[in-house]
């Protein structure tokens, strides 16, 4: 007999109701208009729920951001997710991708190759909530609470081998509800890519949530990385590969506009990008304008990694 084992995600309605659509629906009410309940409209309009609530757990007080939170509303509608077009207004077009089920394949160099299942990649890492940074290549920066895990416990779990030298990072190509790899331009599926020391570094973190909430898939939800220190296209989301070399990738930008974006992107505000200074940041939301920072300010963390590597284009 068939049994179908009913998933933590597979709540009532009500239960599964992402916190910013009771908002809406709030706010829309408050209005006075007379509107379907928020959950139904979303449905009405195809958008798929993020996910189940994230597990319990704690904000990691070691990465202090040194600036306010930047409004929730604009990062999770001001976005650069080129599968689904290339303006920044994405996010309801983003909705629409069904994040569950999702199998992250993590495979390559590695003693113990796995396909894993989100819900239970997120049972078996341990979850806690960071406070970083992001800074876009475009000049524009936020800053967020992301909630997942430090790539290093993945890598724990898998067994790099010796000669893994490299980690890449793949995201998914759907192309019923990603109008953007109509693009045939451009070089799908996103690859992105970082050393194994990178990888391994304490700051190269998983996230699996945004603001206390399931990742958005406008954001990379189910399951994306950050490189804090890196510009932000070096972020790859909604990854379903996660890859151990032993060469250097070929990864999406650097492919597209070698000139303007390389391989390594750390953030360096000395270093203009051909088209434009990086000297300062606009913040979302406020639109300050503020001084950009050597490796976005965690230098501390990172800036070991390249002592050897002086020759190699490090900042664009
Ligand atoms: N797959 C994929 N990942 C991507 C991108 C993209 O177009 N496709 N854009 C990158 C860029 S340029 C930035 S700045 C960040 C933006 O992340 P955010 O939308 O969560 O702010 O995602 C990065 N990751
Ligand atoms: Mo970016």
């Amino acid at each position: 007999m068939f049994i179908r084992r009913r998933r933590g995600w597979e709540l009532p309605e009500s239960a599964a109701t992402p916190q910013h659509w009771v908002l809406n629906r709030r706010a829309l009410m408050g209005a006075g208009a007379a509107l379907l309940p928020s959950a139904a409209l979303a449905q009405r309009r195809g958008e798929m729920p993020p996910g189940p609530p994230l597990p319990p757990h704690e904000r990691n007080p070691r990465y202090v951001a040194g600036r306010e939170l930047s409004p929730e509303a604009d990062v999770t509608s001001y976005n650069n997710f080129y599968e689904f077009g290339t303006s920044k207004s994405i996010w309801r077009a983003a909705r629409r991708m069904p994040v569950r089920p999702w199998t992250l394949r993590v495979d390559g160099m590695v003693a113990n190759p796995r396909e894993f299942d989100i819900d239970d990649l997120i049972r078996l890492m341990p979850i806690e909530e960071r406070v970083y940074r992001l800074r876009c290549v475009e000049a524009w920066a936020m800053t967020v609470p992301w909630t997942g895990f430090e790539l290093s416990a993945l890598m724990r779990l898998v067994e790099p081998q010796a000669g893994a030298r490299y980690v890449t990072f793949t995201t998914a190509t759907i192309p019923g509800v990603m109008p953007g790899l109509r693009q045939s331009w451009y070089p799908w599926p996103h690859v992105e890519g970082c050393t194994i020391e990178e990888a391994a570094n304490e700051l190269t973190f998983m996230p699996i949530g945004l603001f206390g909430q399931p990742l958005p898939q406008q954001n990379g939800g189910p399951v994306r990385v950050v490189f804090p220190w890196k510009y932000g296209f070096k972020s790859g989301k909604s990854l379903v590969r996660i890859s151990f070399t032993d060469t250097r990738p070929d990864t999406f930008w650097p492919v597209i506009q070698g000139q303007e974006y390389g391989f390594w992107a750390n953030v360096n505000p000395e270093v203009a990008h051909p088209r434009w200074s990086q000297a300062t940041e606009r913040l979302l939301g406020s639109g300050e304008r503020v001084p950009t920072q050597l490796f976005n300010g965690y230098g501390e963390f990172v800036a070991g990694l390249y002592t050897n590597l002086q020759d190699e284009r490090l900042w664009a």
